[in-house]
């Protein structure tokens, strides 16, 4: 290269740099008109009314609603009932979980109907399957037993597998019980972990409840007993004992549960509630928990969690229908006041719509 050159390569250097600098110029002024049209921000007191707007418990059960509602209006879009509108069903009661054998005797019903010529109408055939999965729910009582007059606090265990959501249930109802009038003790039964005790006094200051702990790694059973010993002197109604997770295929720690089950009963009180929680997102492996803690305990009622997040609700036809235990409640998210009643009712029609 030449001295003569140099000055012609700087020119070039010198255009390519401003030509570069233009571009960017011009790149960031288009993308700076764009960011106000995407970042338009809503008034203050809109914002504050969609924050303020509880959300129905129909709402929150959109996911559950998803796994059926299509189907049902792909069914009503046909004007007769053929293969497809079987196939669809069929699939869409699986989605929703309402496990093999459910599925089938209520398709196997339908059919039979639709044979004998009862129903010839898609819109009457998802009024009668309606009808069919309401009836196999309504009827149920679904009240938490207490019993009065026992001489000693009632108590209601709480059994499931790991995380299925028993501290938290566990803290709702004892809000609820205390709002119905009654004063409550909680047993920390699950010295596994020393978190599961800090968690369940977290608990008891939110709901008012009083609270027994043991040591950690303790024994369950007596920590139980000395909190039914204490609420018995302490004139406590209720006593709920809160249990470490345990999987429904591990023999020794069911035997554990056992154990707590007896010696609970051992002093002045009695379980009058045996609640199994069940997190619904878990599915049909829910209907075999189900067997094996009503084996080892005697369960009187399903606490079904986070019901808000699940497309398999369908799991409680499969417990009610097939293993005859009651949904009592049902979860509906982490907060306090995220537990209500079972209504069947209200969960079919947002199955349906
Ligand atoms: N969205 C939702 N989350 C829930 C619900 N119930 C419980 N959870 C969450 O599930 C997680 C586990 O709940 P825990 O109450 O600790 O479960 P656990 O059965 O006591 O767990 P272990 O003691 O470890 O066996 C927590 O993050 C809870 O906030 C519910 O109904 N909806
Ligand atoms: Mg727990």
């Amino acid at each position: 290269m030449n001295n003569s050159s140099l000055p012609m390569i700087f020119l070039l250097l010198a255009v390519a740099g401003l030509v570069f600098g233009i571009g960017v110029v011009a790149i960031s002024r288009r993308k700076a008109r764009a960011v106000p049209q995407i970042q338009r921000v809503a008034p203050v007191e809109a914002v504050e009314a969609v924050a303020a707007a509880p959300l129905s418990v129909r709402d929150r059960l959109a996911k559950a609603r998803s796994s059926l509602s299509g189907a049902v209006g792909s069914v009503l879009g046909r004007s007769e009932i053929n293969d497809s509108t079987w196939l669809e069903l069929e699939e869409a009661l699986l989605r929703a979980d309402v496990g093999v054998r459910v599925a089938q005797s209520l398709l196997g019903v339908l059919q039979a109907r639709v044979k004998a010529k009862e129903i010839s109408t898609p819109a009457q055939l998802i009024d009668a399957l309606r009808g069919n999965m309401s009836s196999q729910l309504v009827g149920t009582s679904r009240d938490l037993n207490f019993e009065a007059n026992i001489g000693g606090p009632n108590i209601w265990l709480m059994v499931g597998v790991n995380g299925a959501g028993k501290t938290t249930s566990l803290g709702k109802i004892a809000a609820q019980q205390i709002a119905l009038g009654r004063t409550v003790l909680m047993a920390a039964g699950d010295t596994f972990r020393a978190a599961a005790g800090e968690q369940l006094s977290t608990w008891a200051e939110r709901s008012g409840a009083q609270i027994v702990r043991g040591a950690e790694g303790g024994d369950p059973s007596s920590v139980i007993f000395d909190g039914v010993q204490s609420a018995h002197s302490r004139n406590i109604d209720l006593v709920l004992a809160d249990t470490a997770g345990r999987l429904q295929s591990n023999t020794n720690l069911m035997e554990e549960l056992r154990k707590v089950r007896r010696v609970a009963e051992k002093g002045a009180g009695k379980v009058t509630e045996v609640l199994l929680v069940i997190d619904a997102t878990t599915g049909q492996n829910g209907l075999q928990q189900a067997r094996q803690f009503t084996e080892a305990t005697q369960v009187t009622g399903v606490v079904l969690t986070k019901l808000d997040g699940s497309a398999k609700g369908g799991i409680v036809f499969a417990i009610e229908t097939e293993l005859g235990i009651p949904v009592k409640l049902v979860g509906l998210g982490e907060t306090i006041d995220d537990l209500v009643v079972f209504n069947p009712t209200e969960f079919i029609d947002a199955l349906f719509e």
